[in-house]
């Protein structure tokens, strides 16, 4: 077991005593960065650089060379499961996310295959080795993947979407049929995120970035009780340390309290529920993560640290906080202000924490 030099993120999600709040930024290797465009590039195209153990530890270690972050999150896509479940992922320029096949039917989902996460996904697995060896204990490595319900969507879809007018039907017209694809989904991510804990992976994060476009029921039928049959199923401590693991529902902050029951350790919270009410309903029940508005990345310095002055207070002088953006850094976001941003969450949280 390599020792870690920074730990204070596994720390904050565990509750435990830190000196300075730790932080990190979803989609913190991306298109903001003009050196992670330069290695797209070189791979040829996004699927490369996941595929390519190097490329994809080399994009994982680029925001880390930049700022001063407190984890590390493996460079993949949650659209790798699909893809491993023969539905032909592919990338169309400007486009988002594609799949050659798509899951409509009875029939559809009945013949999807189990992926064997260890062989079919094992680029992920070298991805994950790679990187944990690179990173030398300087800061945890996160895993992650999507929740089911949020595989579902694609898978339904077809790729993005706006109404999500099929796997509504679906849900509603043939809910046995959605519940079996959301099982074989729920299983085969718990194997997935087990193996990648195997691996290295020291905390994990599920996304569920379209749970918030359901009804409170649906929510919990669809959504959550899958997030929770992932969580009674993973590896909770490996290595000698426990493995924290992360719920992330955007537009989720009316369902805290259910999320937080799932035995989670963290919920990721976005930025359209104040963290101070948050954090008064779960108590200290499950640590936070959130929750500045990406938005804010396009205002000036004294902007920036401003608004993650409010939040830090909102949150107060509490055990487990892990500062996060409410959601992905956003393209066109000024690598320069990232770091105003993690720079501002260090130096402004250490009053909040005792020496
Ligand atoms: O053009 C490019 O270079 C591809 C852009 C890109 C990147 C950088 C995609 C395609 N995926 C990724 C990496 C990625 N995706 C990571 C690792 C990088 C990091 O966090 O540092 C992670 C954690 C994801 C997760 C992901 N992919 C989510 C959940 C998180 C979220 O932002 O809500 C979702 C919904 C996807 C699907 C996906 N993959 C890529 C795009 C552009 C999308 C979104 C499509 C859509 O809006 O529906």
């Amino acid at each position: 077991m390599s020792e870690l030099k920074n730990d204070r993120f596994l720390r904050a999600l565990l509750k435990e005593p830190v000196d300075v709040t730790p932080v990190w930024m979803m989609r913190q290797a991306g298109r903001y960065l003009p050196e992670y465009r330069a290695s797209r590039s070189q791979a040829g195209d996004f699927m490369s650089l996941c595929r390519n153990a190097e490329f994809a530890c080399e994009v994982t270690l680029q925001p880390l060379e930049r700022f001063e972050l407190d984890a590390a999150i493996l460079f993949s896509d949650i659209l790798t499961i699909p893809d491993a479940m023969g539905l032909g992922l592919y990338f169309e320029t400007g486009e988002g996310p594609r799949f050659k096949k798509i899951v409509r039917t009875e029939k559809d989902v009945a013949d999807l295959p189990i992926p064997d996460v260890s062989t079919d996904l094992d680029y992920v697995m070298n991805a994950v080795t790679t990187i944990r060896s690179a990173l030398g204990g300087r800061v945890p490595l996160i895993g992650f993947s999507g929740s089911p319900w949020t595989l579902a969507t694609y898978m339904v879809e077809g790729g993005s979407s706006k109404d999500f007018r099929h796997i509504k039907q679906m849900m509603y017209a043939s809910p046995e049929v959605m519940h079996e694809l959301l099982n074989k989904l729920a299983v085969t991510v718990t194997a997935y995120l087990n193996e990648q804990i195997r691996s290295g992976a020291q905390a994990v994060q599920i996304f569920d970035t379209w749970g918030g476009v359901l009804s409170g029921p649906c929510y919990q039928e669809f959504s959550l009780k899958y997030m929770k049959q992932i969580v009674d199923g993973l590896i909770r401590e490996h290595d000698g340390r426990k493995v924290p693991v992360i719920l992330f529902t955007k537009n989720g902050g009316q369902w805290l309290e259910s999320i937080a029951a799932t035995g989670t350790d963290a919920l990721g919270l976005d930025w359209t529920t104040e963290i101070a009410d948050a954090r008064q309903r779960v108590g200290n029940q499950v640590a936070i993560q959130g929750n500045m508005d990406p938005s804010v990345l396009y205002a000036p310095a004294e902007r920036i640290r401003s608004e993650v002055a409010s939040i830090l207070e909102g949150f107060g002088p509490n055990l487990g906080h892990v500062f996060n953006l409410g959601h992905g850094i956003h393209q066109y976001a000024d690598p320069d202000h990232a770091k105003v941003f993690v720079d501002a969450v260090h130096e402004l949280s250490a009053a909040y924490h005792q020496k």
